[in-house]
């Protein structure tokens, strides 16, 4: 197995990436091996649905089928290995259908039909021996030694950002929110990376494209979420439990948590939200309709294993992140859904939560109420659009200095404490902004107001990045000026691909000298850093006295 695709990632001073039996994460060098072979797969199909689409041909299930394909290789997702032969058979199918259509097409119109390379060749028998025997051609960091870790590390970045944004699409997908640009395009760059391309200067191109097209997915997905379920409104919301039965629902599918409470609404359970669930309650449609969503229950998804034990209820993972349920003997009490999986584990298809409702009549249920603590969300586009008057005022009377965004993934890593460390010591007049899992190193606190705007803002979850640049563009234009030019840093936390994802979108709108920690990515050599920070400004984080300083006075 090789995998560097997160932060938890095996780096001695001897080598980099998991690479022996198992990863950090928990996934066995058989799954990644299996991952690997049907990502390799995907790039086939994609090679031969690029190549359909010259000759006008669109297979809207190959379409929407990869990205999910794709998206259950993503960190903490998918450790189920016959889902995963399941996936790998079905896009074999999907590649065997888009190759016959698209030589049917050439010989019906007089053309040469083309034979890519590599991945789109792939022929594999459909047990899992055979898959796993293809392994060693399908690693991701196949062609080391004669291409270099540089480029192997651009590939990584590129495919890594690829598998960010296929998420981000699939997410979309569940909401009915589809891009037939959106499609074309993944399959060019899918497509190509199979192909292993060599020259630093494409690959940085491809990687700028990837944050070009996750920027129409993440706008989509925004449409998606706001046109079901309304656009969020601040909101406070109990951290605490309170008495009574419950479900608990984490990951980022707002439908999954719909239906929940739609078909709760009259049992007398109580719903919690966990982790990139929180910003639901600021949905009119969801948080503020359902009085029986009644808060968010723990933190960040690396505390789950500890939470998630002590939670008395049903467990609901409707996507990343998932870390093993059978050490603190939950598993039975876990449901998940889409391309979450855990061998064992009930996974639930269709709309139909009954199996999830009558594990939490039989569960306890909280037996007190716990001193409510709040904390607020929900200053998605449309909010901060309507607070942006106000706020260019006091940017204007000199009593806001500087907006922080401070956003991204969370984990256990002690290093992060910088996160905590730095809006704490960001000065009074300065607002924070905040995004995505990395907000629980902080959520908790008090921040106060300047003039009547809080001081910390959580725009929402991962995606809600989309939400933030629009902040930004606002504000640029107010004062006429570039996003550059504003009194804004980024200070982004990377845990997994979504995070390369949204970096690259960020970098690809020609955001500059944004701040990422806690560590660089290991596929990231020194060589790429340094091009990189050339490019872009990018740079790592210090300590949070010295990036204040920097950000504030440099
Ligand atoms: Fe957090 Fe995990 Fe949002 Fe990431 S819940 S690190 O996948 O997507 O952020
Ligand atoms: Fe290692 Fe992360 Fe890959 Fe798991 S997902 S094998 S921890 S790099």
């Amino acid at each position: 197995m090789f995998c560097m695709q997160c932060e938890h990632t095996i780096v001695t001073p001897v080598a980099k990436g998991c690479s022996y039996a198992a990863g950090m994460c928990g996934k066995t060098s058989e799954i990644s091996d299996l991952q690997d072979v049907l990502v390799y797969l995907i790039q086939g199909v994609s090679s031969y649905a690029h190549l359909a689409r010259s000759m006008g041909i669109k297979d809207v299930e190959a379409d929407e089928y990869l990205p999910q394909a794709f998206f259950s290789t993503l960190t903490n997702v998918n450790f189920d290995e016959e889902r995963l032969v399941e996936y790998t058979k079905n896009c074999m199918a999907l590649r065997n259908r888009l190759k016959a259509a698209y030589e049917a097409a050439c010989a019906e119109q007089g053309v040469t039909p083309e034979q890519p390379e590599g991945a789109a060749q792939l022929d594999l028998s459909i047990d899992k021996a055979a898959m796993l025997s293809v392994a060693p051609q399908a690693v991701v960091n196949r062609g080391f030694e004669q291409v270099g870790e540089d480029i192997i590390g651009l590939r990584l970045l590129a495919l890594y950002g690829l598998k960010g944004v296929a998420a981000y699409m699939e997410h979309a997908r569940v909401l009915d929110q589809t891009s037939d640009e959106v499609y074309a395009e993944f399959h060019r760059i899918m497509a190509r990376l199979g192909e292993d391309p060599t020259e630093m200067e494409e690959l940085l191109g491809l990687a700028m494209a990837i944050g070009t097209l996750n920027y129409q997915v993440m706008e989509i997905l925004d449409a998606g979420e706001t046109n079901a379920y309304g656009h969020p409104k601040p909101v406070q919301v109990n951290m605490k439990p309170i008495a009574g039965k419950c479900i608990l629902v984490s990951g980022h599918d707002l439908i999954d948590l719909h239906h929940i409470l739609e078909q709760t609404k009259d049992k007398g359970i109580n719903v919690y939200t966990h982790g990139e669930m929180l910003p639901a309650h600021a949905y009119p449609e969801l948080g503020h309709k359902y009085p029986h969503l009644v808060g968010n229950y723990g933190s960040a998804w690396q505390n789950q294993q500890k939470e998630f034990a002590n939670f008395p209820g049903a467990i609901v993972m409707t996507s990343n992140c998932l870390i093993n349920p059978e050490v603190q003997g939950y598993a039975e009490r876990m449901y998940t859904r889409s391309i979450v999986g855990w061998p064992g584990v009930t996974h639930v298809i269709g709309d139909d939560f009954s199996v999830v409702i009558d594990k939490a009549l039989e569960c306890e249920g909280f037996k007190y109420d716990e001193i409510p603590h709040y904390t607020t969300t929900g200053f998605a586009r449309n909010a901060l659009m309507e607070a942006a008057p106000a706020v260019i005022e006091q940017v204007k009377a000199g009593n806001i200095s500087h907006f922080l965004l401070v956003g991204g993934c969370d984990g256990d890593k002690a290093e992060r404490s910088y996160f905590t460390d730095i809006v704490k010591q960001a000065p009074k007049d300065t607002v924070i902004l905040t995004l995505a899992c990395g907000k629980f190193k902080f959520n908790d606190l008090e921040f106060g107001d300047i003039n009547g705007i809080p001081r910390f803002l959580d725009v929402g979850q991962c995606n809600d990045t989309y939400s933030a640049i629009q902040l930004a563009l606002a504000l640029a234009d107010a004062f006429e000026c570039g996003v550059n030019d504003l009194p804004l840093t980024l200070i982004l936390s990377w845990f997994e691909q979504k995070a390369i994802a949204v970096l690259l979108t960020l970098l690809s709108l020609g955001i500059k000298d944004i701040r990422v920690g806690p560590t660089a990515p290991a596929f990231l050599t020194d060589n790429l850093l340094t091009a990189l920070n050339e490019m872009t400004g990018l740079k790592l984080i210090t300590t949070p006295e010295q990036d204040l300083n920097d950000i504030l006075n440099g």
